[in-house]
């Protein structure tokens, strides 16, 4: 609004007060007329300079709002001549700020001196948990921010089958089933059956599971950190890593050493549970402690027949 108020002023002093004006007074009053005459032609001219800065403002600016449309930042001089900093491109975990400093009071930008620096630099939060597992032996979630997701099971191809899944199962207490399930003429198949500990030995069983366990069936739960992202099964260490947390710890399981079956190796808890009425003999899936045999491995610090501990630590 002030430039268009200004250059109508100019305007009109242009059009009708210009040099005309002067020479009507010039020709009656003498020096006193030229004097006037002076002042009004310096204020003209003063005009007119005004008028050319006002002008040369009005281009400045737009090319700052070019400039802040073409890089996104405010082209806006700010006290000590810098353009405000960038947007930070993270929230956390570190990122780039960059700002331009700018040249002499009328902020024209000097592209080729820019300045940045670290912004948001906060560790960013762990993603709230997430973290599961299967605890091997228990009907329980440890009370630590893990949820239950479900109890049940433990399962697994019996020992006598060369084929079949590696792996153990921990099938639910109560199964949802499909439209499906019933006998089927199915002609080949793999299997699973229900797993026993086949711990022996005396007193063995109670030092590391806490309970004579041998020949009862197998229960476990499926757990969910609340607060923790990460899980890992650490291999002989009763103890978690620094800054990892211990979900629960135990003793290294699996498949006997000659059975047809292979089975992948799983951590047993070192307080672990029976299914109630599972004590049969029934010999499906079954679980040995895992020992060590040196030689091969460094001794020490792994010594011949020494059970192996487990960690199953979040972070
Ligand atoms: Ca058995």
């Amino acid at each position: 609004m002030i430039i268009v108020i200004f250059a109508v002023v100019v305007s009109l002093f242009k059009t009708g007060c210009g040099t005309a004006v002067a020479g009507v007074f010039r020709g009656s009053s003498g020096q006193r007329v030229d004097r006037r005459i002076q002042i009004l032609q310096e204020q003209y001219d003063s005009l007119v300079m005004d008028n050319a800065v006002l002008q040369m403002r009005y281009q400045q600016l737009e090319e700052r709002l070019t400039y802040q449309e073409k890089h996104g930042i405010a082209y806006i001089v700010v006290s000590g001549g810098y353009t405000d900093w960038s947007q930070c491109e993270v929230t956390c975990g570190g990122g780039t700020q960059t700002r331009y400093k700018l040249c002499g009071e009328d902020g024209k930008n000097c592209t080729q001196t820019q300045e940045s620096r670290s912004c948001n630099t906060q560790e960013c939060p762990i993603s709230a948990g997430g973290a599961m597992y299967v605890r091997y032996g228990r009907t329980t979630c440890p009370e630590n921010g893990t949820d239950m997701v479900y109890t049940g099971y433990v399962s697994g191809s019996r020992y006598t089958h060369s084929g079949g899944g590696v792996n153990y199962l921990c099938l639910p207490v109560d199964p949802v089933f499909g439209p499906v399930n019933s006998e089927l003429p199915i002609i080949h198949a793999t299997y699973i059956y229900g797993a026993e500990y086949e711990v022996f030995g005396e007193g063995v069983s109670q030092t590391l599971f806490g309970d004579e366990l041998a020949q009862h069936d197998v229960p476990c739960a499926v757990c969910r950190s609340r607060e923790r992202s990460s899980v890992f099964v650490f291999p002989a260490m009763y103890e978690c890593h620094d800054g990892w947390h211990s979900e629960y710890n135990g003793y290294l399981v699996s498949g006997y050493y000659t059975h047809q079956s292979q089975k992948t190796i799983e951590c047993m808890d070192s307080h672990s549970e029976k299914i109630d009425g599972g004590s049969a003999n029934l010999n499906g899936a079954l679980f040995y402690p895992v020992v060590t045999k040196s030689g091969v491995l460094p001794s020490p610090p792994y010594l011949d027949d020494h059970v192996v501990p487990c960690s199953v630590c979040t972070k």
